[in-house]
């Protein structure tokens, strides 16, 4: 198939499920069509199976905002005509749903027909899209996408709530490469650049949002220190880094935590990490949580969303609710106090994350596509 897939290509999670997506595509024969305003950031290779289409935005001096959608849309129209894309997968409903939409119509009018499948990952829907600036024009897009998929239940069961939602929701999961984060065998695993012998690694990764509550993972982090040698790893950048400075200032612990910044080498960091933290205010599945898994990294998160699907409580890590950073703290404790405890959580974490194997979730989104093809050329 030629896929034409659309995205946020930046180090956000959709962005890379899109991007991961695309490369796994390719691999199994399919012709992909990145229509992006960025070369997405882990998409490192370029070839005769995966390109990249600049969608560029001129600055106009009448314009306050430029007007994104409509330069998408008119990217889209002109890309499925050149290369013949058969079908378009946006990911993120805010605004490549409603720009996709505007292509199809476009396209039409010419004779041309493509289907959209929409595939919703989280703000889009809970914070974000349901704001009542977006709802109607989110809800239109849901509904007039060919079809549509969610990263959770929760997400699923979220936009059924929030949405008048006529079109039916297919939950497809968040998907890893366990070959790419292989539990303890990563080969050059320099633990000992991050932290001593018998300091524990703690790790957080995000975009440094306020949804990620980032100042739960210092409060928590600050507790375990107080107990025992232990070093904390922030990756990510965003809004809420200065404050999390200050936070660590003080509490006196800035020399015991490293900012990594935005990084490609996810898998390099998580290999020689004890504990992942994420307690987030709304999560709809948790990639990163996955990742941590998949490297054997037990979680210690928030139980808000589609989280409690990924990280089994009391197997893979520990659920508790948001802001709850006493219960959180005497969890990660638990974990990390008994070394034993500690080896049995790291087997069940990359256990838990063999399910979500990008060999059995990708042939989902093919089906998808396949499904929806076949829909679309009886019409
Ligand atoms: O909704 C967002 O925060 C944006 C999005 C992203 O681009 O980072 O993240 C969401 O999509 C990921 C991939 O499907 C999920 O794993 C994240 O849980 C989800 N984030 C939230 O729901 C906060």
């Amino acid at each position: 198939m030629k896929i034409g897939i659309v995205c946020y290509p930046t180090f956000g999670g959709s962005g890379v499920v899109a991007t991961e997506l695309g490369i796994e595509l390719s691999k199994r024969g399919h012709e992909i069509h990145f229509i992006t305003y960025n070369q997405p950031v882990r998409l490192e290779l370029l070839s005769n199976n995966v390109h990249y289409h600049e969608v560029n935005v001129p600055e106009y001096p009448l314009f306050h905002y430029q007007p994104y959608e409509l330069a998408l849309s008119s990217k889209l129209v002109d890309m499925v005509k050149l290369h013949k894309i058969e079908i378009l997968h946006v990911h993120y409903a805010i605004p490549h749903a409603y720009a996709a939409y505007m292509a199809k119509k476009m396209l039409q009018e010419e004779g041309v027909y493509i289907p959209i499948v929409t595939t919703l990952h989280g703000t889009d829907i809970t914070l974000v899209g349901s704001h009542p600036f977006y709802k109607p024009a989110v809800t239109f897009s849901i509904n007039k996408s060919d079809a549509v998929t969610a990263v959770s239940q929760s997400l699923k069961d979220d936009t059924l709530r929030l949405f008048d939602i006529k079109n039916d929701i297919n939950v497809v999961p968040n998907f890893i490469d366990l070959d790419k984060y292989k539990h303890n065998g990563f080969p050059d695993c320099q633990r000992g650049m991050m932290a001593k012998e018998d300091e524990k690694i703690i790790t957080h990764i995000s975009n440094l949002r306020p949804v990620k509550r980032v100042q739960d993972v210092i409060s928590v982090f600050n507790n375990i220190q107080k107990e025992m040698p232990a070093k904390l790893m922030l990756v990510g950048e965003g809004p809420e880094r200065e404050h999390i400075e200050s936070q660590c200032q003080e509490l006196g612990i800035l020399d015991k935590v490293i900012f990594f910044g935005k990084s490609n080498e996810i898998d390099k960091i998580l290999c020689f990490s004890d504990l992942f933290l994420l307690p987030s205010q709304t999560e709809s599945f948790g990639l990163a949580a996955l990742e941590a898994m998949a490297s054997g990294v037990p979680v210690i998160s928030s139980n808000t969303g589609g989280i409690p699907e990924v990280n089994i409580h009391g197997v893979s890590g520990f659920l508790s609710n948001v802001g709850d950073v006493d219960d959180m703290t005497k969890n990660a404790l638990h974990i990390l106090r008994d070394n034993s405890r500690l080896k049995m959580f790291k087997q069940n974490a990359r256990k838990e994350s063999l399910k979500y194997d990008l060999h059995e979730i990708v042939p989902k989104y093919e089906a998808i596509y396949e499904d929806t093809l076949a829909k679309y050329l009886v019409l």
